[in-house]
């Protein structure tokens, strides 16, 4: 049986098989919950970064992709890029989606049981939390309900008030 957990955490903290990064296209770093895997992780998952898109090359949004975790105790971060919100326009949910769909793939290509997500695009990128918590948890209950791997998925979200937000969306979801 899968499990779906919504907690108040530093994702960078979590010993889990994978970390998901919000990330943007060049995958060089910034600031958020970008800035912190970075910093905790140190350099190595940098230069796993090149290896995975070379200079001058962009991960598209929605996409995702595996790379070290250097000095985290995850294995695993799969970086994913979501949508500005204020660029996407109507394709906002679909990037959305996509981002929490391709994270599980990726990190159930690499084989590992378990993950936690940061609140993707609702920092610097903008989406509306509440319009962003019933996507995700629509993706990861549907994920969970067809008993794939990673089977443990963790909502990591910064701050109590994201936690009850997302924490909502999905007792909406299971009828709670
Ligand atoms: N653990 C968990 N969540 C965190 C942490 C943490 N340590 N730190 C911040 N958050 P953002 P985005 C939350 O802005 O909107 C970067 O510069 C934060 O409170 O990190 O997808 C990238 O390089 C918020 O709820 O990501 C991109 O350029 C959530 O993480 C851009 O920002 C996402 O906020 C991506 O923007």
């Amino acid at each position: 049986m899968g499990s779906i957990e919504v907690i108040d955490a530093d994702i960078t903290t979590l010993r889990v098989d994978a970390i998901v990064n919000a990330a943007n296209q060049r995958l060089r770093g910034g600031g958020g919950v970008d800035g912190a895997i970075h910093r905790a992780g140190g350099p190595r998952i940098l230069e796993d970064c090149r290896r995975v898109v070379p200079d001058g090359a962009r991960l598209p949004t929605g996409e995702a992709i595996a790379t070290t975790a250097g000095d985290l105790p995850a294995r695993l971060v799969v970086h994913t890029v979501g949508p500005v919100y204020a660029d996407a326009g109507e394709d906002a949910p679909a990037l959305l989606r996509s981002c929490y769909e391709r994270s599980l793939a990726v990190a159930g290509d690499e084989g590992c049981r378990s993950i936690a997500f940061p609140s993707i695009s609702t920092g610097v990128y903008g989406y509306p939390v509440e319009e962003a918590s019933r996507i995700a948890m629509a993706v990861l209950t549907a994920h969970v309900d067809a008993a794939r791997e990673p089977s443990r998925v963790v909502m990591c979200c910064h701050g109590e008030h994201d936690r009850a937000v997302y924490q909502r969306a999905l007792e909406d979801l299971r009828g709670g």
